[in-house]
Order: structure tokens, then C-alpha cells, then sequence
């Protein structure tokens, strides 16, 4: 059983409402990507847009924070009533423990994300308290990016972590997923799926179309 996350940044924005709704009978989560043009070079939604949508989304909200200095917008999405925050590893490693924490006390709930190039060591002292790590399967910063194969032997990895250890957090992947990568996905483990443009929005512009396609080649999405 998987779950699915959509990634709102490759939505349409001239349709957002009407998206949203119809998204909320097939999505598991939304993902917010918010990034400020300096820890990656984009820059991707906001605060506001969060706000306004807040009303219509009935999923958990869950915010990837592509930013230099997540500390100074926790208290933002503790105000706006998100439900996942998800910092990058590198981006909190001087507070790590603070920043959790602090984000804890707050109830929201708390992943990390590790790109690429990051190891899962990293994250041997947090594998605990976490509530969902994603691995990155893209360079952050775009969608449309191409799939990088070798992150499928770290999913692996940490899916046999998880199971000996009995830990409880998601395993969330991020970047390109599609059609024909959400196959070796499910194979190596992977519990959450977030999908962009590659695997969803590009499927058909009317939503309705696109969800019924994306239906059709997840085998593990059940009628909700
Ligand atoms: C990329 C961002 C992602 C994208 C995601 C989906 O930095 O974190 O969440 O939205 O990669 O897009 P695509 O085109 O790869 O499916
Ligand atoms: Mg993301």
C-alpha cells in the first residue's frame, strides 16, 4: 500500500480552486515546495498561496522547505496550520535538535529530506523521532527533471532500516515519478509518492482525465 502526495507547484495556477477540489477525492497529501532562489536556484510558492488554499484542502498539507534558513519561517506554518514540515538535512544540521523540537512542541509533524548526494548516515540520530524522510530522486530546484537510478539501493537501504528497527516514519520519494519508475519504487519499499508533472499533471490538462489516467497506472490506489 502506497500513499500519494501531489506536488502543487505543478499545478495549474489559473485553476487552483477547481484543481483542488477534484484533487481532494484522490490525493493522500499535498506538497508545498517553497523555495527562496538562494538554497536552490528557483523560486517556488509562498505562504499566501498556502493560506488561501488552506480552506478547500481536506488532505494533510506538507511543506518541503527549499530554503537557507528554514528557522525563520517555522512559526509561518505553525500559524497557517500545516500539518508536515520537511527541512532539508543540510539546512538544520547546527540545530537539528532545536528545530525538531521546536517544530514537536508545535505539533506539527516532522520529515527530512536528503538529495541526492546525501548519505542516510546522516540521519542516524534522528531515525527515531522523525515522521517521514524523503529521499530526493532529483536534484532539488525543478520538476521535470530525469529519474536518478542509484537513489533506488538507498530507498532499499532505509526501507530494511526501518522494518529491523521497527521505526515508524514514512519513506517519501521525491522527483519523477511516473508510470514507469513508480514500478522499481513500490519494489524497493517506497510509501509515499509524490507526483508532479512527470507522472501527473503532464498525463492530460483536464484534471479530471489526469486522475483517471494516474489511477489507471498506480496499482496501489484504491477507490476513496
Ligand atoms: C523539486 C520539488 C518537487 C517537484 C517534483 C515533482 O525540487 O521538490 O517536489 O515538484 O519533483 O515534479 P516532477 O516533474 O519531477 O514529477
Ligand atoms: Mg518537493
Amino acid at each position: 500500500m502506497g500513499k500519494i502526495s501531489i506536488s502543487v507547484m505543478c499545478a495549474n495556477y489559473r485553476e487552483l480552486d477547481k484543481q483542488i477540489r477534484k484533487l481532494n477525492f484522490f490525493t493522500d497529501y499535498y506538497h508545498f515546495d517553497i523555495m527562496d532562489g538562494h538554497y536552490v536556484p528557483n523560486i517556488m510558492l509562498n505562504f499566501d498561496i498556502i493560506k488561501d488554499l488552506r480552506n478547500i484542502i481536506t488532505k494533510p498539507i506538507d511543506v518541503h522547505l527549499m530554503v537557507t534558513n528554514p528557522e525563520n519561517y517555522l512559526s509561518k506554518l505553525i500559524d497557517l496550520n500545516v500539518d508536515f514540515v520537511s527541512f532539508h538535512i543540510n539546512t538544520i544540521e547546527n540545530q537539528t535538535f532545536r528545530i525538531i523540537g521546536e517544530a514537536k512542541k508545535n505539533k506539527l509533524k516532522v520529515g527530512v529530506v536528503l538529495n541526492p548526494v546525501e548519505r542516510l548516515e546522516s540521519l542516524e540520530y534522528l531515525f527515531n523521532i522523525l515522521d517521514k524522510i524523503t529521499i530526493m530522486t532529483v536534484d532539488p530546484g525543478f520538476s521535470g527533471q530525469k529519474f536518478i537510478p542509484e537513489m533506488l539501493t538507498k530507498i532499499k537501504k532505509l526501507k530494511k532500516l526501518k522494518q529491523e528497527n521497527n521505526y515508524s516514519f514514512e519513506i517519501e520519494i521525491d522527483g519523477c515519478i511516473n508510470k514507469e519508475t513508480i514500478k522499481p519504487l513500490i519494489k524497493v519499499g517506497a510509501e509515499v509518492y509524490i507526483l508532479g508533472n512527470s507522472g501527473f499533471f503532464s498525463l492530460n490538462k483536464n484534471i479530471e482525465k489526469a486522475i483517471k489516467m494516474a489511477k489507471e497506472y498506480i496499482p496501489f490506489y484504491e477507490v476513496k
